[in-house]
C-alpha cells in the first residue's frame, strides 16, 4: 500500500514535473513568436512612417515651381527650374514616377531628356533598351555619339551623354536582361564610366555582382578575358573602327560597342525575334554568360544610379 502511494506520488510528481517543463517549452515558442511579431510590426511601423513623411512631403506646395518642357511630349514631366544632375537628383527632389525628365550633368554643355525609372528603389538613368527590335541599332559613330531611339522605348542614351553623366562620380550601371519566355537575369557593376570622345569613349567599370554572369570582363572562364574581355575597350561603330580584331567588329555584329576581339556581351546587336538564331557572325543580341552568342535577348535595359544613392528601405526589396 506504501508502495503504491509512494508510485503514485511518483507519477504525479513526473507529471508536474513533464508538465512545468513543457510549460516552459511552449513558452520560450510562444516568447520567441511574439518577439519575431514585435520585430516584424515595428519594422512595418517604421515603413508606415516613411510612407507618411513621403506622402506629407507630396502634399506640402513646392519650393521650385514645376514647368513643362516644351521640348518633351505632352504628359512627359519636367524636372524643374533647377537642373538635375541625373535621376537620382530628380528621384532625391521628389519626383518619384517613372518617365521622362530634363537633366543636365555637371559639365555637360546641354540638358537632355532623360528616362527616369523610379521602380526598383528609384532614382535610375535609363541609358538604353531593347524591347521589340522597333529601332535600328547599326548606326553611325555621329548617331551612337548623339544618341538614337525613342526614350520611351528602344533607344541609345548617346556616348556624350553617357560621358557627362559618368564623369560626376562612381556610378553603378545596372543591365537587366530577359529572354523570350520572360525569364530575367541581371548584371551589376560599380564604378561604371565612359571616357571622352578623344579618347573614343573608353569603358571602365569596377566589381560585377549579379545572376547573368561576368561578360563585361570576360570573368565567366579562366583564360578568356585577353580577347573577351570589354574593360578599357574603346567605342566602336561601322564608320569607326577602334577594336582589337583584324577587320571591323562593329560592321561584322552590327552595332555600335566597346569591342574587344570581338566580344562576350553586345546589347546594340541585330534584333532577333525568336532567341535562338543562325549568322555568320554573332551578331545578335548576345550576354555570352547566359544564353551563349546564339541567343539574341529579348529585352535589355542598362541604367545608371550614383553608388552612394541612399535606397529607400520602403522599396528595397533586399531590406524585406
Ligand atoms: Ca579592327
Amino acid at each position: 500500500m506504501a508502495g503504491q502511494m509512494f508510485l503514485i506520488v511518483g507519477v504525479m510528481l513526473i507529471a508536474a514535473a513533464a508538465s512545468a517543463l513543457a510549460t516552459s517549452d511552449s513558452c520560450e515558442e510562444e516568447l520567441a513568436q511574439l518577439g519575431a511579431r514585435e520585430r516584424f510590426l515595428k519594422s512595418k511601423l517604421q515603413k508606415q512612417e516613411l510612407l507618411l513623411n513621403r506622402l506629407q512631403q507630396l502634399s506640402q506646395p513646392r519650393t521650385h515651381r514645376k514647368t513643362q518642357d516644351p521640348t518633351l511630349p505632352p504628359g512627359d514631366q519636367a524636372a524643374g527650374d533647377t537642373p538635375h544632375r541625373d535621376c537620382a537628383h530628380v528621384f532625391t527632389s521628389g519626383s518619384n514616377s517613372s518617365g521622362l525628365y530634363r537633366i543636365q550633368a555637371r559639365g555637360s554643355p546641354a540638358s537632355v531628356g532623360a528616362y527616369c525609372d523610379m521602380s526598383d528603389g528609384g532614382g535610375w538613368t535609363v541609358v538604353q533598351r531593347r524591347a521589340d527590335g522597333s529601332v535600328l541599332f547599326n548606326r553611325s559613330w555621329t548617331e551612337y555619339k548623339n544618341g538614337f531611339g525613342d526614350k520611351s522605348g528602344e533607344f541609345w542614351f548617346g556616348n556624350e551623354n553617357l560621358h557627362y553623366l559618368t564623369d560626376q562620380g562612381n556610378y553603378s550601371l545596372r543591365i537587366i536582361l530577359g529572354d523570350l519566355e520572360g525569364s530575367q537575369r541581371y548584371a551589376e557593376y560599380n564604378n561604371f564610366r565612359v571616357g571622352p570622345e578623344k579618347s573614343d569613349y573608353p569603358l571602365s567599370f569596377g566589381a560585377y555582382s549579379g545572376t547573368a554572369g561576368d561578360a563585361l570582363a570576360g570573368g565567366y572562364q579562366v583564360g578568356v578575358s585577353a580577347w573577351a574581355s570589354h574593360q578599357g575597350a574603346r567605342f566602336s561603330t561601322y564608320d569607326r573602327d577602334n577594336d582589337n580584331y583584324k577587320g571591323s567588329c562593329a560592321q561584322e555584329d552590327k552595332g555600335g560597342w566597346w569591342f574587344n576581339r570581338c566580344h562576350s556581351a553586345n546589347l546594340n546587336g541585330l534584333y532577333y525575334h525568336r532567341g535562338y538564331y543562325s549568322a555568320v557572325t554573332d551578331d545578335g543580341v548576345v550576354w555570352y554568360p547566359w544564353k551563349g552568342w546564339w541567343y539574341s535577348l529579348q529585352t535589355t535595359v542598362m541604367k545608371l544610379r550614383p553608388a552612394d544613392f541612399n535606397v529607400d528601405p520602403l522599396y528595397d526589396l533586399n531590406s524585406v
